[in-house]
């Protein structure tokens, strides 16, 4: 009989790919993984998995998996590929880009992304190891997704901040020095669900049980939404005018944290004007809440004596999304809630170690300042919006797309597609997308299962290993973690094993001090004191020490700045509800609300039309974005793309239960199978997107069917934000419901 094999390892994306963090089990026979199951004695996850990780071995050992490198043999879409040697397609990719390089510059390569995963580090490398500066989530549009937030946050507490429920220390919530949240504002997140950017949901659930009330900010119902203390139920998009509401109460009522404010925060009299401008009653107007709601919601998160906000994606989707985000850490800052147990602490990389570059500084750091600044020279949206130059290092992708289409004002000619599927998942305007980037003279995607973007654009695929099979570091935030590769599918190698290649061809002297990802690794791991395998070997994860990386009351101690002085990290030290930094970049210092751009009151003709507000991607367990279709066990939990219509909206509509309809607009539309629900209020619906059929043919112009399930077809774009940062209509589009006449 075989011996199984037992090893502890961090998921990380790819195979759940997800933003991930959690401790897992992998049971290895004879090479192949067998079983996978949460780690209990991992102190981010004590244990707990997901369906995702549960369907690993479908997902490792699918037919479908992409298992060696691949070449495009017939014209683009018609989906026929051969395999390459590894040798031959990382030959055939450096001829080529070096080719567009010379004739058109480094900059008409773009290097695209998905959401987080495990890629902000090597496609960096790669990127400005080629030259180019232009590093972007294409498709995603107004950048919305955390970037907003992120640069909310820098700007008014210097630092990012993230819901403390002890996950910065060892002893988690046995440790003597935290107490769970009062109150935990869920705002736009389903924390439970998507568990992202760095926090696990079921955190909240444990703070729950630990006494801590729920406020939820949410239009529709959820499982966290129906245990809430107070559910304010919004119109999408509105959430701005919310935060500025619950602002004014709280400073008018004299509710704030006097000593904290007195002390520590910046612009406090200009936030309390801006905020005056947003009476309960005009409040409720906009954002169809009773006033009395939103009054008692504000009362009792500032009565708490800790609280912490812990926020979604449909914030940075908002119009203006940096600026709601804004308005939502002032809440934060007014009520004292910064960097003490129980409320939101300083989130920093583990130990400094930076595996995902999340700021300027981290990118300064790993690539030096010389680059950096000369790639917003050329980086698509630098020169149009302060915030997309000096946060960060993303080009703007609504921008990037016009300019791949148009080819002004430089020509964009090749793509290197990593972990995106932009066609069947990303991208707003989907259609517009497949266009543009058929224009394209080279395209590169390194991913695990064809998809409609593969089938449509690339030239080469180059197979991508799940998270079993590659090594990794993660510091996203606590605790510093190896990913440890323990099998080999095919002949699949890890996007870090990619890029180091390709950026060693690409940029040989640069690289020339590391002859192995492990050698880097150890590098970037040497203020832990660890190398990679050291710190696998002594259990593959360390909580910070004592410093910056760890709570409380950092600015108390002289933890946050450079200059060593108490303080935040900002120009002023303090927190800067009034931010300097936004003033010196020509933008508004203070949050302010913006109007969806469709909307009742934006756009009545089209209301008339299409009188019903579309929120999408709400996420599900089942499903990472575009993902799993083709997983057995996640798919029969969820065969069909359904709409969630509220049972008024059906009868108002003739439709019932079960039947096929179509959602549908002036771009188009697209099936969905009616779900009736008291989920969404009446002039909601809710859709779920990413949706495509591994089932059906590949080619153009099918594309496993993409058109006629890709919500993404009917959700408009360029973004609608004066910062370049926040306001995808991914939330907020209108649409109607019209039945299919057979
Ligand atoms: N309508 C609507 N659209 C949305 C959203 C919404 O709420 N509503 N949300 C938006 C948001 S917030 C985001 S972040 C984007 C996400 O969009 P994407 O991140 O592009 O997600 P997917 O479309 O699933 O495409 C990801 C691809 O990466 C591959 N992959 C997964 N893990 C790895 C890995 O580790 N390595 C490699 N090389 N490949 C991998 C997968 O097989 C898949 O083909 O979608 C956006 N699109
Ligand atoms: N299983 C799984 N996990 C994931 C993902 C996945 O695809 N699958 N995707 C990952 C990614 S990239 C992201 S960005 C996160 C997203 O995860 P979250 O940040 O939690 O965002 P959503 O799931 O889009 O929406 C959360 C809640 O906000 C509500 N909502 C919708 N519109 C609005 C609005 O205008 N205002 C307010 N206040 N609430 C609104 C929705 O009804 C929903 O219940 O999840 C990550 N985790
Ligand atoms: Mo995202």
């Amino acid at each position: 009989m075989s011996q199984t094999q037992v090893f502890h390892t961090t998921a990380w994306s790819a195979g759940p790919g997800c933003h991930g963090g959690c401790g897992q089990k992998v049971y290895v026979e004879d090479g192949k993984m067998v079983r996978i199951e949460g780690d209990e004695a991992h102190p981010w996850s004590q244990g707990r998995s997901c369906p995702k990780v549960l369907a690993l071995t479908q997902y490792m050992y699918h037919p479908d998996r992409i298992t060696r490198p691949l070449k495009r043999v017939g014209a683009r879409g018609e989906g026929r590929f051969e395999p390459i040697s590894w040798d031959e397609a990382l030959d055939t990719c450096e001829a080529r880009m070096k080719d567009l390089r010379t004739k058109y510059g480094a900059e008409s390569v773009v290097f695209a992304q998905g959401t987080g995963r495990d890629i902000g580090g090597p496609i960096t490398l790669l990127c400005y190891s080629f030259g180019s500066p232009n590093w972007v989530q294409l498709g995603l549009s107004g950048h919305s997704c955390y970037t907003p937030r992120l640069g909310a946050m820098k700007g008014i507490f210097g630092d990012f901040a993230v819901a403390d429920c002890s996950q910065f220390l060892e002893k988690r919530y046995a440790d003597p020095q935290w107490v769970p949240p009062e109150i935990i504002i869920t705002w736009g997140q389903d924390s439970t669900t998507g568990c992202p950017d760095g926090f696990f949901g079921h955190w909240v659930v444990d703070c729950m049980r630990l006494g801590t009330k729920i406020i939820a900010v949410d239009p529709r119902s959820t499982w966290l939404t129906s245990r809430a203390l107070h559910h304010l139920q919004l119109r999408p998009g509105t959430d701005g005018a919310l935060a500025l509401a619950m602002i004014n109460v709280i400073i008018s009522e004299g509710l704030y944290d006097r000593e904290f404010v007195e002390k520590w925060v910046h612009g406090f009299d200009q936030l309390a004007a801006r905020a005056r401008e947003y009476p309960l009653d005009k409040a409720a107007a906009i954002t169809d809440l009773p006033a009395a709601d939103i009054a008692a919601a504000a009362r009792a998160f500032a009565r708490a004596k800790q609280a912490a906000i812990q926020w979604g994606v449909p914030v940075d989707m908002c119009a203006d999304g940096t600026s709601v985000a804004q308005a939502i850490s002032c809440l934060t800052a007014i009520t004292g809630n910064i960097d003490k147990p129980g409320g939101e602490v300083i989130a920093r990389p583990s130990h400094g170690v930076t595996a995902y570059p999340f700021s300027t500084e981290e990118l300064i750091k790993l690539y030096g300042e010389d680059l950096i600044k000369r790639m917003n020279e050329k980086r698509v949206g630098a020169d149009k919006y302060p915030r997309v130059k000096n946060f960060r290092g993303w080009a703007q992708p609504d921008m990037v797309i016009d300019q791949i289409h148009s080819g002004k004002p430089y020509p964009i000619k090749g793509a290197w597609i990593q972990t995106a599927n932009i066609i069947g998942g990303q991208a707003a305007r989907a259609g517009f997308h497949l266009e543009a980037m058929q224009k394209l003279e080279f395209v590169v995607a390194v991913d695990l299962f064809h998809n409609p973007t593969t089938m449509a654009l690339a030239d080469i695929v180059l197979p991508a290993a799940t998270f079993p099979e590659k090594n990794s570091i993660r510091s996203w935030w606590a605790p510093l973690l190896t990913i440890k590769k323990h099998v080999q599918v095919g002949e699949c190698r890890s996007d870090w094993e990619i890029n180091f290649a390709m950026a060693k061809r690409f940029n040989p002297e640069g690289l020339a001090r590391w002859n192995s990802v492990e050698d880097m690794f150890d590098e970037r791991l040497a203020p832990s004191g660890f190398t990679f395998r050291q710190l696998y070997e002594q259990g593959g994860w360390k909580m910070p020490e004592d410093g910056p990386s760890k709570p409380y009351r950092r600015h108390e101690r002289g933890l946050l700045r450079m200059d060593g002085k108490p303080g935040f990290n900002t120009p002023t030290g303090k927190v800067e509800v009034y931010s300097e930094t936004f003033k010196s970049w020509g933008l508004d210092p203070l949050p302010q609300y913006t109007e969806p751009p469709q909307s009742a009151t934006a756009t009545p003709d089209l209301y008339r039309k299409y009188p019903l507000i579309m929120i999408t991607g709400a996420r599900s367990q089942l499903f990472f974005h575009a993902e799993h279709r083709m997983i057995p066990w996640l798919r029969e939990k969820m065969p069909d793309p359904y709409v969630e219509v509220h049972p008024d909206t059906a009868a108002r509509y003739g439709v019932y239960d079960g039947e096929w309809v179509y959602l549908e607009n002036d771009m188009g539309r697209v099936k969905r199978k009616v779900k009736v629900s008291r989920r969404v209020k009446a002039g909601h619906v809710h859709t779920m997107h990413g949706w495509w059929m591994p089932e059906r043919e590949g080619k153009a112009p099918d594309l496993f069917g993409v058109w006629d399930y890709q919500i993404n077809k009917i959700i408009p774009g360029p973004q609608s934000s004066t910062s370049g940062f926040g306001g995808g209509q991914y939330k907020t589009t209108l649409c109607t419901l019209t039945k299919i006449e057979h």
